[in-house]
């Protein structure tokens, strides 16, 4: 299964590693860009010094392509820029927000901006900047979401643009890279499966919490500040969502508790482990990810289901 994407990536698989803020690291990316797919460290908040130390450290994991994610909402992000054009980094996604004033930049350094787009008018503003492919994430995905399903999302984003596209948001397994590729697009991009990959240095009880999830294990906090999050159901989204619903009732809501509530929150799961009072962002296929392996087992369980469906 060669696509365009990885003759243009030099990957074997289609598959994208989501960068997930905190967790996706150098340890992760190494492993999936060594299981043939493309591995991704998330810069997410971070300053630069702690991204450019998973750079380094990825390069000496693997010899093979990985990438960067820039979170555009974050302080960092031209410190961010300026470290992919230093370390020679030759694939950026994005998320949150729209790269276009970092374009040049990516050019005159050689690097395939693949952004994350939520609608049509954002696929064909990347198009026409330059980007060399998107991923059309639905909003069944874990953290930062965007208003449309993968279902809706993919077919019209592919129709729009000629660039590759990558189906995001749902899908865990080979049936939902199919129908991705049903859907018109030419790779996935994977996030809540490895966050039990074994290689994920996640927390073990964020681990657990996406073992046991459910189907309905997830809620979209932050409606009101317009920056929705899907994160696993707990003791913190219960008094998000009840501030959420004070706020709302009021003329001039106080937009600043919210910010309060949130901050600090992811690393609070991540790091500590303390998945009752912390932000444990996952994708609603959580229900679906209940064992733990190595991400090459993940990578080489998908394409498996895939041949057979596709064949
Ligand atoms: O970025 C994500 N998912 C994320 S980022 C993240 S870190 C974070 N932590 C706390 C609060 C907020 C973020 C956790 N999960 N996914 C990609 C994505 N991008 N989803 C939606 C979008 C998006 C939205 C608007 C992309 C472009 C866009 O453009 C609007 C504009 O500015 O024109």
């Amino acid at each position: 299964m060669e696509t365009r994407l990885c003759k243009m990536l030099g990957i074997k698989y289609p598959i994208f590693q989501g960068a997930m803020a905190w967790i996706a690291d150098a340890s992760l990316a190494s492993a999936v860009s060594n299981a043939g797919g493309l591995g991704i460290i998330a810069a997410g908040n971070a300053p630069a010094d702690v991204v450019e130390k998973e750079i380094k450290e990825c390069k000496k994991l693997t010899d093979k392509p990985f990438g960067v994610n820039i979170m555009l909402l974050s302080p960092f992000v031209d410190d961010i820029v300026e470290l992919v054009c230093r370390e020679g980094i030759k694939v950026v996604t994005t998320g949150a927000g729209n790269p276009s004033k970092y374009m040049d930049k990516f050019k005159e350094h050689d690097i395939c901006l693949i952004p994350v787009v939520p609608s049509v008018a954002q696929a064909k503003k990347m198009e026409k900047i330059g980007a060399s492919a998107v991923i059309a994430e639905g909003m069944e995905s874990g953290g930062h979401i965007g208003k449309l399903t993968t279902m809706a999302l993919v077919p019209q984003v592919v129709d729009a643009v000629t660039i590759p596209v990558l189906a995001a948001g749902g899908i865990a397994d080979g049936r939902g890279m199919a129908a991705g590729f049903m859907l018109g697009a030419e790779g996935v991009q994977i996030g809540t499966r490895f966050l039990v990959a074994n290689e994920c240095t996640v927390h073990e009880n964020y681990k657990n919490k996406i073992l046991k999830a459910n189907d309905l294990s997830t809620v979209i906090t932050g409606n009101i500040t317009g920056h929705p999050v899907r994160v696993i159901k707990n003791k913190l989204t219960n008094a998000f969502l009840q501030a959420e619903k004070e706020e709302m009732a009021k003329d001039t809501p106080d937009l600043a508790r919210f910010d309060l509530l949130g901050r600090g929150a992811l690393q609070k799961s991540v790091k500590e482990g303390d998945i009752d009072n912390g932000s444990v962002m996952s994708g609603q296929i959580a229900g679906m990810v209940n064992k733990e392996q190595s991400c090459s087992e993940i990578i080489e369980e998908i394409m498996q289901e895939f041949n057979a469906l596709v064949k």
